[in-house]
C-alpha cells in the first residue's frame, strides 16, 4: 500500500509556489553521543501527504525510533534509508487527513565518535493536498554544531566549574550511571572526588576518560 501512494504521489507531482515551510531547529551535540533533530511545519493548509530526503553531516545516521509531533493527524510515517546518513521520509494519511502546523516530526540522530560540524538539509521537500495538487517547498539547510569534549564538563555547558560538581553530586544521589566519570562501573563519591579534581587543574590536560567517552566505550563494549 505504501508503495502505490508513493507512485502515486510521485505521479501527481508538479512545482508550484506554495506558503507551506519546512524548518529545522540547528542543532548542537557532541561526538559519540545522540541527540535529535526537531521538523516544523508552517503555513500548512489543505496537505495531506509530504515527503522530504534528509541528509545528515558525515558521521551521523537518524535512528530508528522516529516521534510523530502534533502537526501530524493520524499521519502514517514511512522512512526508507537511501545511503548512509540519508533517508527518505513519506507521511501520508490513507483518510486525507490534513497536517496542523507546529512540530511534524522528531528524529533521533547518531552522532558518530568521528562525526564534525557540517550542514544537514532536506530537501526533495514535496507535498499533496486533498485536491490532489502536489507543491514542492524549497531546500532546508540546517546546521549542526558538533561541540569539543572537555574533560570534566559533566553537564555539557563549555566550562569545567563548580556546576559540574553539582551535577555529579546530583547524580550520585539519582544512582545515575550517566555520572560515572571515572568509568569503573560504579556511580560514587570516587566520580566526585574526580571532577573535583578536573575543576581544580582547570581540566583539559588531564587524559582520563570524559562522561561522553566513557558511556561511548560501554556502549560499544
Ligand atoms: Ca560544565
Ligand atoms: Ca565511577
Amino acid at each position: 500500500m505504501k508503495r502505490i501512494f508513493y507512485g502515486a504521489l510521485l505521479a501527481l507531482m508538479s512545482v508550484s509556489a506554495t506558503g507551506q515551510t519546512l524548518s529545522v531547529q540547528p542543532i548542537e551535540t557532541q561526538a559519540g553521543t545522540q541527540t535529535e533533530l526537531v521538523v516544523k511545519l508552517s503555513g500548512a493548509t489543505a496537505m495531506s501527504a509530504l515527503q522530504f530526503n534528509l541528509t545528515l553531516p558525515e558521521g551521523m545516521t537518524a535512528g530508528d525510533d522516529v516521534t510523530l509531533g502534533p502537526a501530524a493527524n493520524g499521519h502514517t510515517l514511512s522512512v526508507q534509508t537511501l545511503a548512509s546518513g540519508d533517508c527518505l521520509f513519506i507521511l501520508y494519511s490513507m483518510d486525507l487527513n490534513t497536517f496542523r502546523e507546529g512540530e511534524l516530526l522528531r528524529i533521533p540522530v547518531n552522532v558518530g565518535s568521528g562525526a564534525q560540524t557540517g550542514e544537514g538539509r532536506l530537501y526533495t521537500v514535496r507535498t499533496a493536498s486533498t485536491e490532489a495538487v502536489s507543491q514542492a517547498c524549497s531546500e532546508v539547510p540546517f546546521d549542526v554544531t558538533v561541540k569539543a569534549i572537555i574533560p570534566g564538563d559533566v553537564n555539557g555547558d563549555g566550562n569545567v566549574n563548580g556546576a559540574d560538581i553539582v551535577a555529579v553530586i546530583n547524580y550520585v544521589l539519582a544512582d545515575d550511571i550517566a555520572g560515572d566519570v571515572n568509568d569503573d562501573g560504579n556511580v560514587n563519591g570516587a566520580d566526585i572526588v574526580a571532577v573535583i579534581n578536573y575543576v581544580l587543574n582547570d581540566s583539559g590536560n588531564n587524559a582520563r576518560p570524559t562522561l561522553a567517552q566513557s558511556r561511548t566505550a560501554r556502549r560499544t563494549s
